[in-house]
């Protein structure tokens, strides 16, 4: 290999932790390759890290720490040296907990980078500062809640053995932008003559790219998957010596909860025709392997574990289980494969303290009281964007008693609210050790250029803040390479000790999972718990959304783009360039019906604010739909607002998860 060619990792928070091979020259970052040899990239880079470079080098990298010298929120701020900032921190800190105790201080960080390390590495400073714990239920818990009712700890099966498939469905996932590898996985098996079906709200680029796609009411999933399961029963289709031998509760499932779900009577909720449930769940109960792939989209929504919940139901029903290809993949959990308490350091809690919602923080900066939150510190996340209930979060940082600290790449719409920013550096700048989620794999690295400007890690700045702090523990004396070293210095029936060898060496590894054979279910029972009587509905059932209640006509969907990830990459030009800033997509029956014109600015309003967008007239999405893609920065929008400011700070029914897909709004004229 070329001796300027170093390997790293893709740092964002992405199911496929790509390998990187990284050129560079006089300690710059020239060209960025998708590594041939790693087993899930295969030398395929998404379009967003194409030009990774141009991240890591954007002339907008913050270089300096700064100190706010406007309002908040209107961006204008000193350099200042980085003793001066740590001292300031520090100082304040200390009035502010000696006056209001540890929890006044809450941290917030989520998923800038994924890196173990890094991105943990604030848990064990704020346990010692006794500050309030975050929890981080942004993302997808009510899908992690939705499958552990039914399969409890039972492992996601190999994503592999799709391979084997007969019938793939893409169900809620919009692969061809959020996992472009399981998307030339389905091109693959379509070419070997497997059906490939999309399920989604609207139609997405992967819709295009599959035999056929099915458009549902957002939320209604579950009512689609209860449909299915009622003509199988119906029809014979159930497959009873499975049920038997594998499933429990399937008897009072099917007399207590199906006969209602006939598909005419879910029609309406899942937004399909009676016709096309009923050829669904033929369809799929008698594949001989369908094999879902599902996303995390349906499962923002206050009705979001009890979809998954009932999703999984399907191939247990059918007993599609048994045979190789078949099931539900969910995404894996590789969290026994590295001992993480030796980094978040759980003991250095003297007490457990408050818990947070990350999804509340709006409540948290306004409302809560005892102690008040005096003081933010957020950490690779940009909460003023992607948090729900933006105007909430904008009251909270806009308080001139609350003394915030960002330490971020850019000068996001969080950083603009900063007492303090500091400059952090980017993935090539850092070591870290990364492990994937949409398969089993994991690899280290070290920085492969020296940091940009006067860039530092979030541990590093941990370090510096404990030594502000005046805390002498050797702990946070040691190194992120030291860090990573705890990580692998622990046998685990993951990895053996040849593969903890090449990870140390920088090669990306396979971890095993000490089981995924199906029919070892990992529940009290042993058997897939279709009756769960822990649960507050121990039978899956068709449960509401949160939006149904709001008295607004459409559904809106925030949802993802394939040139941006949540609030990230949108420094690049190019990558920005290929998208609508703010578009609202509307099918032309809402728009006649509002006399709304393709092109026009438009208001979407609720409840909770109004932002402005603009509309674009389209089939792609059905009547009753509207459809925003990435969570643009301040500076590119053109109103005050995101689209978060229309979403609310209510909870998944399982998960405590956000609800960031369950909104209801109406469009006006501008
Ligand atoms: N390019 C790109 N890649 C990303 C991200 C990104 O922003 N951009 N984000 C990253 C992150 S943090 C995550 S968590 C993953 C998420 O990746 P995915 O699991 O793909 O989740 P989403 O893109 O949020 O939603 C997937 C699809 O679900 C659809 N959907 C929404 N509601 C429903 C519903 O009720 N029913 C059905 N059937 N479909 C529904 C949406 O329209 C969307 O097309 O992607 C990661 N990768
Ligand atoms: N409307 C809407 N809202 C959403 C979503 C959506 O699809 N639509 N997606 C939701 C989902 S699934 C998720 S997971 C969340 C994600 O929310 P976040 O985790 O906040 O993700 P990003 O918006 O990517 O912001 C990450 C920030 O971290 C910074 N960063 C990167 N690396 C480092 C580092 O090493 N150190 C430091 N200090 N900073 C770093 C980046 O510059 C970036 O500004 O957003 C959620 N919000
Ligand atoms: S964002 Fe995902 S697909 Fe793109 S390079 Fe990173 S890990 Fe690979
Ligand atoms: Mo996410």
């Amino acid at each position: 290999m070329n001796p300027n060619i170093v390997r790293s990792v893709c740092p964002y928070d992405c199911p496929d932790a790509c390998g990187l091979l990284v050129e560079v020259e006089d300690g710059r970052a020239v060209r960025v390759a998708g590594d041939p040899d790693h087993p899930m990239t295969r030398g395929l880079l998404c379009p967003k890290m194409h030009h990774y470079e141009r991240t890591v080098h954007s002339p907008r990298r913050l270089t300096t720490p700064l100190m706010r010298t406007g309002p908040k929120g209107e961006g204008r701020f000193e350099p200042v040296s980085w003793p001066e900032a740590i001292e300031r921190i520090c100082s304040c800190w200390k009035g502010l907990i000696a006056s209001y105790g540890g929890e006044c201080v809450l941290p917030y960080s989520y998923a800038g980078t994924m890196g173990l390390v890094q991105r943990n590495s604030g848990h064990p400073f704020f346990h010692k500062l006794g500050a309030s714990r975050l929890e981080r239920t942004i993302c997808s818990p009510a899908k992690d809640a939705g499958w552990k009712a039914i399969m409890g700890d039972t492992p996601a099966m190999e994503p592999g053995e799709m391979e084997q498939s007969d019938l793939v469905i893409l169900w809620g996932i919009n692969a061809s932008a959020t996992s472009i590898h399981a998307m030339r996985d389905v091109q693959a098996a379509r070419r070997r003559g497997a059906r490939v079906w999309a399920i989604d709200t609207y139609r997405t680029p992967t819709c295009e790219a599959v035999d056929e796609a099915f458009i549902v009411r957002p939320g209604g999933d579950g009512a689609l998957a209860l449909g299915m399961m009622h003509v199988m029963v119906r029809e014979g289709l159930a497959d009873h010596d499975f049920i038997r031998d594998n499933v429990l509760g399937f008897e009072e499932f099917a007399e207590k909860v199906l006969p209602e779900c006939a598909p005419e009577r879910m029609s309406e909720a899942c937004g399909l025709p009676a016709g096309v449930i009923e050829r669904l769940a033929r369809e799929f109960a008698t594949a001989k392997a369908p094999f879902v792939r599902l996303g995390s989209g349906l499962s923002r929504y206050g009705n979001g574990a009890m979809t998954v919940r009932t999703i999984a139901c399907l191939p247990a029903v059918s007993g599609a289980w048994q045979r190789p290809g078949g099931g539900v993949f969910p995404g894996t959990s590789t969290g026994g494969a590295f001992p993480l308490h030796r980094i978040t350091r759980e003991e250095f809690m003297e007490r457990p303290t408050r818990l947070v919602s990350m999804n509340q923080l709006g409540h948290a900066l306004t409302e809560l009281d005892d102690p008040p939150v005096m003081s933010l510190y957020v950490y690779h996340s940009n909460p003023a964007a992607v948090t729900p209930d933006q105007n909430a979060v904008i009251r909270g940082l806009e308080r001139n008693d609350l003394f915030t600290v960002v330490h971020e790449r850019f000068l996001t719409d969080t950083a603009r609210y900063a007492d303090i920013v500091l400059p952090a550096t980017s993935s090539l700048e850092q070591p870290d050790l990364y492990r994937c989620y949409g398969g089993y794999h994991s690899q280290r690295c070290s920085a492969a250029i020296p940091p940009v400007g006067e860039a530092k890690s979030n541990w590093e700045v941990f370090s510096l803040l404990a030594a502000g702090m005046g805390w002498d523990e050797p702990f946070f004396r040691q190194s992120a390479d030291d860090l990573v070293e705890q990580l692998l210095d622990f046998d685990t029936s993951w990895r053996d000790r040849e593969t903890t060898q090449r990870l140390r060496q920088g090669e990306t590894v396979p971890l095993t999972p000490p089981s995924n054979s199906k029919g070892d279910w990992k529940t009290p029972s042993g058997k897939i718990e279709i009756l769960n009587i822990r649960e507050p509905e121990p039978l899956p059932c068709l449960l509401p959304t949160h939006a149904a209640g709001d008295g607004f006509p459409l559904r809106l969907q925030p949802a993802t783009t394939p040139y941006a990830l949540n609030s990230s990459f949108y420094e690049q030009d190019d990558l920005r360039e290929r998208q609508v800033p703010m578009a609202l997509r509307m099918h032309p029956l809402d728009a006649a019906e509002r006399g709304l014109a393709d092109g026009q600015r438009v208001i979407a309003y609720n409840s909770l604010g109004e932002v402005l967008f603009v509309l674009g007239v389209t089939e792609w999405v059905p009547a009753g739909t509207v459809v925003t893609e990435g969570v643009w920065w301040r500076e590119f929008r053109p109103g005050e607002r995101g689209v978060n400011a229309l979403t609310s700070q209510r909870l998944t029914d399982g998960g405590r998860g956000s609800t960031l897909y369950d909104v209801a709004v109406e469009v006006r004229g501008a």
